[in-house]
């Protein structure tokens, strides 16, 4: 697929957050040099409605505010504004997964809400490190359901990696035991692990992914190398609860934001980025395997923004 179509499908990831803010815009023409208070008050509200969050939003108000408008206040002016102050908030935290652990295997835990698209993002970052060169192993760590042991197990042959599973029902723990065992053995290069959605039942979640944690820590202390957070850019605002939950509970370290080729409210991620400096590793955009993008700040900013590319 080419660079363009991809980056048009991100329009649509990006839609109820630009289009919010491109009609808001439109409406901010005038002869002045300068916005007026009022102006910037209604600006600053469409960003916050936008999903880009409040402390966002105040830093483009101030750039704003300071912008000095030469032939009069003009709509590819002001996105060019805003664009540049999204892309220096998503500049810092856009940041690629790295298989950089030595002993191998470098170990990447892989959680998120039930039907963020954790299993799917596995399969693509399989095979993006296959691409790479490095030997992959997947391990079934949600042994919750039947079928999903199945589908990891399908995305596994698809990409000719070996998977280590257990029984439906199982210790998760002692799945990942097992992986880490095997791919130590192999000296394969990065173990990725998949693990049950569920957030709404908290202790149990805590509780297990602590387990999966120590018993990663019992065989290789450097281990989990990566935890990544996987978001569905559908759910809007509730990423921000799920980034606050997840981190607690099993300390993320890295942020996945999958479906921006839907029509989704992908501006949360400016919010994110902004509130906890969680790195960006890569975005989904599409079920295949191919579907995986870098982050790319500049792009995401400049689609938010609505300053044509
Ligand atoms: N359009 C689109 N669909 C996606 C993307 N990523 C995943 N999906 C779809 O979302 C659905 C759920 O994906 P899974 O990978 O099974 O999600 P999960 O988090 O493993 O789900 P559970 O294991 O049930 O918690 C599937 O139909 C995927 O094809 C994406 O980037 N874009
Ligand atoms: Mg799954």
């Amino acid at each position: 697929m080419s660079a363009d179509s991809w980056s048009d499908r991100l329009l649509g990831g990006f839609a109820k957050t630009s289009d919010r803010l491109t009609g808001n815009i439109a409406g901010l023409l005038g002869g002045a040099a300068r916005l007026t208070e009022d102006q910037l008050d209604d600006l600053e509200d469409a960003l916050i409605l936008s999903d880009l969050g409040p402390r966002a939003a105040a830093r483009i108000r101030e750039r704003l505010a300071a912008t000095r408008f030469d032939n009069g206040v003009d709509e590819a002016a002001i996105r060019a504004a805003v664009a540049e102050e999204i892309a220096a908030i998503l500049r810092p935290v856009a940041k690629p997964l790295d298989v950089t652990a030595f002993p191998r295997p470098h170990v990447v835990l892989v959680i998120g809400v039930n039907g963020s698209g954790k299993t799917t993002t596995i399969a693509k970052l399989a095979h993006l490190f296959q691409e790479q060169d490095y030997a992959v192993m997947l391990a079934a760590g949600d042994t919750f359901r039947a079928a999903a042991i199945g589908q990891l197990g399908v995305w596994a042959d698809r990409l000719g990696v070996p998977i280590i599973k257990g029984p439906e029902g199982g210790d998760p723990a002692s799945v990942v035991f097992d992986a880490v065992k095997a791919a130590t053995d192999k000296g394969t290069d990065a173990l990725i692990v998949d693990t049950a959605g569920r957030l709404q039942n908290k202790r149990e979640l805590m509780d297990e992914l602590a387990k999966i944690r120590r018993v990663l820590g019992r065989l290789n202390p450097a281990a989990p190398h990566d935890v990544v957070l996987v978001l569905d850019a559908t759910n809007g605002q509730n990423a921000l609860a799920q980034i606050e939950v997840f981190r607690e509970v099993a300390g993320v370290t890295g942020l996945v934001m999958t479906k921006l080729d839907g029509t989704a409210r992908g501006g949360v991620l400016v919010a994110a980025a902004e509130q906890y400096g969680l790195p960006i590793h890569a975005i989904g955009v599409g079920e295949t395997i191919d579907d995986l993008r870098p982050f790319d700040p500049d792009l995401v900013a400049r689609v938010i923004a609505g300053v044509a590319a």
